[in-house]
Parts: C-alpha cells; structure tokens; sequence
C-alpha cells in the first residue's frame, strides 16, 4: 500500500458517513489515504501525536471533521504546519450546525483552518485533492477530468431545459 497523502480524521464514528465522502472523492482522484477516529476531548494525547507526526509520515493535507464543540480541525492545525480542511457536521450534540461550523471557521489569526459547508466531506476530498494535484500532475489531470464531468451534466441539462420549450436568448 502507498503512504497516505492525506489524512482524514474525525471525532466519532458517528462522523463517518459524512468524512466517508471524502474518501470517496481521493479514491476517484487516486491518492492514497488513511481514515480514523481521533478525537480532541476524549482522545486528546491521540490528537497531539496525530497531529505531530502527520508530516514526519509522509502526510500532505489532513482532512478533520467533528461536530458541536468542534476544536479537533482547529487544534490539529495549531500543531502541524501541514494545511488543515475543516468540515463542520451536524451532530448528535449539535444545536442545528452552527456551532460545528463556527467552531472550525472562527479560528484565530496565524491558525489557519480552510472550513468547508456543513458536512461538506465531499468537497473537502476534492479541495485535498486539489492540493496534491498542485505538485502531482496525475492528480491535478483527474481533477480537471472531474471538472469537465461537472461541465457536461450541466451542459446536458441547458439542452433538456431547451428541448422541453423554455426560451433562452443567451445560447443562441
Ligand atoms: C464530536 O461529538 C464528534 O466529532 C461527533 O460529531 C460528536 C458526537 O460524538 P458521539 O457522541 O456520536 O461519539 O466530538
């Protein structure tokens, strides 16, 4: 197996089907990975080791996900010069998702943690993605490929739009 590129972590398991996304989106850009619990109140020593030795691993981009008082994205990144994405999940403990996402946006100058949408797992793959396509031209060729897909699909769409008899001057 290669060495993961990008680590995701999350607090709980009940993170999973939300952070599962983001795995989906590196398999599809081919980047290897790893995927685990780690959490900031209930593993913390976990979290410090985790986050301290992610670079030393080979890792490039660590992907965190947590919900309610969501500190494992900003905390991760307070130990690690590596990029950290953040992605708020609406949780068991959380109110209605404001406080997941505001926990991971809000963080203070110098401690940067790019914060995607509410259980945005799978953007957060394709932003990671986009990282290691900035030094890996096989990576970054599969992410323009997945762009032209996203292209077609809407393409598509503007075509059944004017087959179905809705007027549109702009593609004349
Ligand atoms: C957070 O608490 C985790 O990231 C999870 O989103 C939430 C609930 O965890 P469980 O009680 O389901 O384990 O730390």
């Amino acid at each position: 197996m290669s060495t993961p590129l990008v680590g995701i972590i999350m607090g709980s398991d009940s993170d999973l089907a939300v952070m599962k996304l983001a795995g989906d989106m590196l398999e599809e850009f081919d980047v290897p990975f790893e995927l685990t619990v780690v959490s900031a109140h209930r593993t913390p020593l976990r979290m410090v080791q985790y986050a301290v030795e992610a670079a030393d691993r080979g890792m490039k981009v660590i992907i965190a996900g947590a919900g309610g008082a969501a500190h494992l994205p900003g905390m991760v990144a307070s130990l690690t010069s590596l990029p950290v994405i953040g992605v708020p999940i609406k949780s068991s403990n959380s109110i209605d998702g404001w406080d997941s996402i505001l926990s991971i946006l809000q963080m203070p100058g110098g401690v940067p943690v790019a914060t995607m949408a509410l259980n945005g797992g799978k953007n957060a793959g394709i932003f990671a993605g986009s990282i290691i396509g900035a030094f890996d031209p096989k990576v970054k060729g599969k992410i323009a490929e997945y762009k032209k897909a996203l292209e077609q699909e809407v393409l598509q769409k503007v075509d059944r739009l004017k087959s179905e008899g809705w007027g549109n001057e702009f593609d004349k």
